[in-house]
C-alpha cells in the first residue's frame, strides 16, 4: 500500500451514525417479546434468547420438484435448507458488547444448540450477525441468523478445499499454523485469553477485519467445553467493545462461525473460527466501498493489518457509553 492512500482527500459520502438512543422495549419492533411478525404470529414473552423460523426463508425444506440440468455452461440443481432468526436478548436497546457475560454465554450457547440441531439434517449450518443499517441489518434489537444447507456453499467450499490440501501436504492443521506464527510475532494479535484469540488477519483486505479462534485443535462449535464458553461469551466482549470504542459509535459488521460441516466425513484439517467483516475505514460515517479497482483487478487495502490490529489493541476496553 502506498503511505498517500492514508492522507488523500475524501469527499465521499458520509452518512449519519445510526442513532444510539434506543428504548428497551419497542412496540413497533417485530423481534421484542410479545409483538407481532410479518407472518401474523406473536413472539413469546421470551427472557433471554429466542430463535423462530424466518418468515421470509430464502431456503425451503420442502422444495419444489424442478428439472435438474447437467448443461456444461448453465447447471440448475436442487437445494433445500432452512433460515432461522435468533434473538440475542430481549432487550431492544442492547447489542452484543453491551450485555453481560453470562447473557452473552446464553448466545453462545444458542448458537451450539443450533448447529448441533440443524446439523443433523444439514450439510452446512452458517451462523451469522448483521450489524447495523450500513450491513443491510433491517432491525437494531440484537440478533442474527441461521442458514442451514443441504450444500456446502462457495465460500465454505473454498476453505475446505485449501485447509485439506495444506494437511495433506505438511501434516498440520493450515489455520493452526498460521496462528502460532501469528502469536510468535504478535504483531496482528488484537487481544487473547487462555482459550481463544482475535486477529487481524495476514491476508485482510477489509479495514478491522478480523478473525476470532480457539487456541487448541476445535473443529466445531459443538466441540467447545464449559470454560472455552465462559471464555468465548468473555472475549467477544471485550473484542466487540473495542470496535465500538474504535469511532465511539455502534460499530457495523457481518460475522458468521466457520468450522467442519456436520456431516460425516472427515474433517481433520478444519479449524472452527469467526469471521468479521467491517465496513468502516476512517469514522462511524466513512465507509470503505469495494468498488473500482476492487471489483475489477483485486482488493487493496487502505490500512495495512499491523495497523488495524494496533489500533484495535489501545482503543479502550471500557464501553464508551458507560464511561461517559
Ligand atoms: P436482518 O436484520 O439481518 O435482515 O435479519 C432479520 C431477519 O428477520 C430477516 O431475514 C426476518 C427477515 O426475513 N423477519 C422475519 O422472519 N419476520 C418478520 O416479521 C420480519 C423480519
Amino acid at each position: 500500500m502506498s503511505p498517500h492512500r492514508m492522507e488523500r482527500p475524501w469527499r465521499g459520502r458520509h452518512e449519519s451514525s445510526e442513532k444510539s438512543e434506543q428504548p428497551g422495549y419497542d412496540p413497533e419492533c417485530y423481534l421484542c417479546p410479545g409483538n407481532e411478525r410479518a407472518s401474523g404470529e406473536r413472539n413469546p414473552h421470551y427472557k433471554s434468547t429466542f430463535v423462530f423460523a424466518n418468515d421470509y426463508s430464502a431456503l425451503l425444506s420442502d422444495v419444489p420438484v424442478i428439472e435438474r440440468s447437467n448443461n456444461d455452461l448453465f447447471k440448475i440443481d436442487v437445494i433445500q435448507g432452512t433460515c432461522r432468526v435468533i434473538c440475542f436478548s430481549p432487550r431492544h436497546d442492547l447489542s452484543l458488547p453491551e450485555m453481560q457475560v453470562s447473557e452473552i454465554r446464553r448466545v453462545v450457547d444458542l448458537w451450539i444448540a443450533q448447529l448441533a440441531d440443524l446439523g443433523q439434517t444439514h450439510r452446512w449450518v452458517q451462523i451469522f450477525e448483521n450489524k447495523g443499517e450500513m450491513m443491510g441489518c433491517s432491525n437494531s434489537h440484537p440478533h442474527g441468523q441461521i442458514w442451514a444447507s443441504s450444500f456446502l456453499p462457495d465460500e465454505v467450499s473454498n476453505e475446505d478445499l485449501n485447509q485439506k490440501i495444506y494437511y495433506e501436504q505438511h501434516d498440520e492443521v493450515l489455520i493452526l499454523s498460521c496462528l502460532e506464527r501469528e502469536l510468535e510475532d504478535a504483531e496482528r494479535v488484537v487481544l487473547e485469553n487462555d482459550s481463544w484469540v482475535v486477529l487481524v488477519p495476514f491476508w485482510a483486505v477489509w479495514p478491522f477485519e478480523s478473525i476470532l479462534l480457539p487456541k487448541r485443535h476445535v473443529l466445531r462449535l459443538t466441540e467447545l467445553n464449559d470454560r472455552e464458553c465462559d471464555r468465548l461469551a468473555e472475549i467477544l466482549k471485550e473484542f466487540l467493545t473495542r470496535y465500538d470504542n474504535l469511532f465511539e459509535a455502534p460499530f457495523p459488521y457481518t460475522m458468521g462461525w466457520h468450522g467442519a460441516p456436520s456431516d460425516d466425513g472427515d474433517y481433520i484439517h478444519w479449524q472452527l473460527h469467526a469471521h468479521f467483516y467491517p465496513p468502516l475505514l476512517r469514522s462511524a460515517t466513512v465507509k470503505k466501498f469495494m468498488v473500482g479497482y476492487e471489483m475489477l483487478a483485486e482488493a487493496q487495502r487502505d490500512i495495512t493489518p499491523e495497523w488495524a490490529a494496533k489500533c484495535l489493541r489501545e482503543v479502550s476496553s471500557i464501553h464508551y457509553k458507560v464511561r461517559i
